[in-house]
């Protein structure tokens, strides 16, 4: 089998992620697809330690800090900087974490979809605002243990693709770090599109999901593969495709993936069964919008 993973590095190594961050895989992969003529925008969040303080960055390209809730605004302001400059052959892109997108700067990302900026947005869900020390988000699944969910949380995880797909934008995608030839493939195809774009990175988190680093891409293709995180691509908001698990994969029980996990270490049974049922349904759910979509 041919390798399609670029050999340029776009990250150096000795950032300062924990061992096992899925988030810093991600980013490795993003900039091996998208190349040099790549900007930065990146809100607060683990990836605005990862990079290393001022005058160390751990990426080498240009990069922008900016505020928590702005990735949206501050992209489509970087943009529009650089098609005035004549600079248009230079992808922007945006990366935040879930805290950063599905609550709090989901507001200004709205508004870039709406008037469809052409900037891709990467968001890397690690399921909790993590850097600030695990503090339950609208990306938590249910039933997850967090500081400020110390019983479980109450509520279901936001269905953030389809609130994007709504936007009908012209490229949405969900991305795996344990699937990296369909990440790069995803990445590319996000770049030579025009407009909104995108992506949603499932990124475990040992300290936060409280595994062991070596854990992580094991849990990153469970999560594929039982069907909690199945890799699709939506076109315009119509256009489904599913990439992983097939359609006709019997997608695997949720157990194994749970009892991994010291977040979800205190669920009964009758409380996993749940959890399953609702993971099912979801599957369901997606599988009938390819057909009829
Ligand atoms: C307006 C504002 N509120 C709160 C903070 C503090 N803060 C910095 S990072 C962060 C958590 C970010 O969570 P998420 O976006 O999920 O990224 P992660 O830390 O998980 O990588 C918070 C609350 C801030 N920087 N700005
Ligand atoms: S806390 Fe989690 S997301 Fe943050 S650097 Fe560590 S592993 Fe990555």
């Amino acid at each position: 089998m041919r390798n399609e993973i670029p050999l340029e590095e776009n990250l150096n190594s000795g950032h300062l992620a924990c061992p096992g961050c899925g988030g810093s895989l991600s980013m490795r992969l993003a900039l091996k697809a998208l190349g040099k003529k790549t900007y930065l925008v990146l809100t607060a969040c683990c990836w605005s330690i990862i990079d290393g303080p001022f005058p160390y960055s751990a990426v080498k390209l240009p990069l922008m800090h900016t505020a928590f809730e702005t990735a949206g605004s501050a992209s489509s302001g970087v943009r529009a900087a650089l098609d005035i400059l004549g600079k248009k052959d230079i992808t922007v892109m945006a990366w935040a974490g879930d805290g950063g997108t599905f609550d709090i700067g989901i507001q200004a990302l709205s508004g870039a979809a709406e008037r469809n900026e052409d900037f891709i947005y990467s968001c890397y869900d690690n399921e909790a605002y993590m850097n600030t020390g695990i503090q339950r988000s609208s990306g938590t699944p249910w039933g997850a243990w967090t500081t400020t969910t110390p019983e479980s949380k109450g509520e279901q995880k936001k269905k953030m693709m389809e609130i994007m797909a709504a936007h009908r934008i012209p490229y949405a995608a969900t991305l795996s770090p344990a699937y990296p030839e369909d990440f790069i493939r995803k990445y590319k195809k996000a770049k030579s599109i025009k407009g909104t774009k995108f992506m949603h990175i499932l990124s475990p988190c040992p300290p936060g999901w409280k595994t062991s680093s070596e854990q992580s891409m094991k849990l990153s293709r469970m999560a594929v593969e039982s069907g909690v995180f199945p890799l699709y691509e939506v076109e315009n908001g119509t256009k489904y495709t599913l990439n992983y698990p097939s359609a006709d994969f019997k997608i695997k029980p949720i157990n194994e993936y749970v009892s991994m996990q010291g977040r979800f270490r205190h669920l009964n049974k009758e409380q996993i069964k749940f959890m399953q049922e609702n993971v099912t349904s979801e599957w369901q759910r997606l599988l009938r919008k390819l057909k009829y979509a």
